[in-house]
């Protein structure tokens, strides 16, 4: 056992000190981990740091600790750890992450005495064993002595790290997943990933009819949120050399992160990034700040704005998966995944047209990604652009079968082989907006697809989200994958009186995860009425779940 791995904490956590919890504040580990301004966070990471150590040893793995705050400003900073192959904490850690994050040094000892004491093996006096995390930042100012805070606390409890400075969130993930498979998921480097994505992107690709170029131009232009995705797609872009051609706008070298652009106010306000002239005929896409999302979209002959969003990106997935089974006559179930706040429309259109099981989730990729676990082929996208599809090694496995079968015929190999390559190009860890947009790319070639043509499969049902401040969200309670209030009483009969004055809608309120509010979504027949129903519910909400300050207004 290390010297400063004993079971009771006699340890001298050397850096302790320098992390002291501010007064007033406390914090839960949520949807997405910690996040906060970041002037607050330099003891939450520190924690964290520890926390990776421990739930290391308990893994018997590596663990990430990415330090992000996603699509949030660029004054704010946060944390996850991720585990396993690639997947995110244990949600029965959470708590253990919530209640280290506000202790006070005495009972931080405590703390981490009784985690100690429940790690497998701690009673036994086997030979020294290191506990190594993975590290990784984002482009904002604050996470670099945020990422030292984390490797102070790794430190602190004999634990080794490696830094790998600016990463995307996704490729953390693979770098986890990597070394944790022992290399099955990939090489456990950089160089690894890049390799791994652009040989399967090529190998996908050869297939494909060549797409004609526009003399002088990019067909796709990126917006990289003036985040970490920028400088990673130039990475992608060398090894792919020349078989994708893009260009990247945002890239952070001028803008701020986040700021007027990238995928959540693209998505938010259905509009361009900001500066971004749009022409009819190219391609247009953007990530977020740490690049594990991604959205494309679009302007017609009019000038009309269309936003190809995460239901539409995971219904080009499920219907290319669903072709080459087909083609390659393996029986698999394609099963899509979605949370509340897919557009009612894909919904529709995935289990009616396209026959599918589609199953609804709570919000958040962990349910998701465990769901999508127990699937032949689980595609799970939210609507905002995080998703991934995952393979079975059933699936996998038959998939090889097949491609090795000399007796088959040319085609159905073929298909076999697409597939192979399909799950090599998707992150199998999370979702990843540099994979998925490879991924979006050769599905589009290779289903001779053009974006407008998949943006047109079916159309949204106009919708509307908004956000009420209340004193306490966590008051407000749900059921039935978030779609329906169980508390306070009377919110949920009253949200479906004002739903029946509507038609063709339906309506749900939940607290978010992420920021101190209550998210409300509505969807009805025209856009005029979304905003109705919307705001009359955001009304409900403040009168009967202790809305803070003026009452929402309608919007215009
Ligand atoms: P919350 O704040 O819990 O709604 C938001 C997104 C989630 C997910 C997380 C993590 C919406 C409505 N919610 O969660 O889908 O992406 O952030 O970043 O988009
Ligand atoms: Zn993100």
């Amino acid at each position: 056992m290390h010297p400063r791995m004993r079971v009771e904490m006699d340890t001298e956590l050397q850096h302790a000190d320098a992390y002291p919890v501010p007064s007033g504040i406390t914090m839960e580990y949520g949807t997405a981990g910690f996040r906060a301004p970041a002037c607050n966070l330099p003891h939450v990471m520190y924690r964290m740091g520890l926390l990776a150590v421990l739930r290391a040893r308990y893994t018997r793995g590596v663990i990430g600790v990415m330090v992000t705050a996603s699509h949030n400003p660029e004054e704010d900073n946060g944390v996850k750890l991720m585990e396993g192959l690639g997947d995110m904490l244990s949600v029965s850690w959470e708590k253990h992450a919530t209640s280290l994050a506000s202790a006070q040094l005495g009972e931080l000892r405590t703390q981490l005495s009784a985690l100690l004491r429940d790690c497998p093996g701690s009673e036994s006096s086997s030979p020294v064993q290191k506990y190594h995390v993975l590290i990784g930042q984002d482009t904002r100012a604050s996470s670099k002595v945020l990422a030292q805070a984390v490797s102070d606390g790794v430190t602190d409890l004999g634990g080794t790290f490696k830094d790998f400075g600016l990463v995307t969130t996704p490729q953390l993930h693979y770098l986890v997943a990597s070394h944790n498979s022992d290399g099955l998921m990939g090489e456990p480097s950089l160089d690894g990933y890049y390799r791994k994505l652009s040989e399967a992107y090529k190998a996908l690709m050869a297939q494909a009819k060549p797409q004609p170029k526009i003399e002088g131009s990019y067909p796709l232009t990126m917006d990289g949120a003036n985040g970490v995705g920028a400088p990673k797609m130039v990475e992608l872009l060398s090894y792919l050399k020349s078989s994708l051609a893009v260009k990247i706008i945002n890239n952070g070298e001028s803008g701020k992160l986040n700021h007027e652009c990238g995928a959540d106010y693209v998505k938010i306000g259905r509009r361009a990034p900001k500066g971004l002239q749009m022409l009819e005929g190219r391609i247009y896409c953007s990530l977020d700040g740490d690049a594990d999302r991604l959205l494309y979209y679009f302007v017609d002959k009019s000038g009309t704005f269309h936003l190809v969003d995460g239901d539409k990106i995971s219904t080009l997935m499920a219907i290319f998966i669903q072709h080459l089974l087909k083609e390659a006559q393996l029986p698999f179930q394609v099963s899509v995944l979605q949370t509340a706040y897919a557009n009612g429309s894909s919904t529709r259109y995935l289990k009616d047209t396209l026959q599918l099981q589609v199953y609804c989730l709570p919000t958040g990729v962990k349910y998701l990604h465990t769901k999508a676990k127990e699937c032949d082929i689980g595609v799970y996208f939210e609507a905002n652009g995080h998703g991934t599809v995952l393979f079975g090694k059933r699936v996998l496995d038959k998939v090889a079968e097949v491609m090795q079968d000399s007796s088959k015929p040319e085609t159905q190999r073929a298909a076999a082989t697409q597939l192979y390559h399909t799950s090599q190009l998707i992150n199998q860890a999370v979702g990843d907006a540099l994979s998925d947009l490879l991924a979006v790319e050769a599905m589009l070639s290779l289903l001779d697809l053009s974006l407008p043509q998949l943006y047109a499969l079916y159309t949204d049902i106009p919708s509307r989200l908004l956000k009420v401040k209340v004193i306490d969200r966590q008051q407000i309670t749900t059921t039935d994958a978030e779609r329906s209030v169980t508390h306070p009483e009377g919110l949920q009969a009253a949200i479906e009186e004002r739903v029946h004055h509507h038609l063709q809608a339906r309506a749900f309120v939940r607290p978010s995860g992420t920021e101190d509010m209550v998210r409300v979504y509505a969807e009805s027949k025209t856009q005029e009425s979304a905003d109705c129903l919307a705001h009359e519910v955001a009304l409900l909400v403040h009168r009967l779940a202790g809305g803070v300050g003026e009452e929402p207004r309608a919007t215009t």
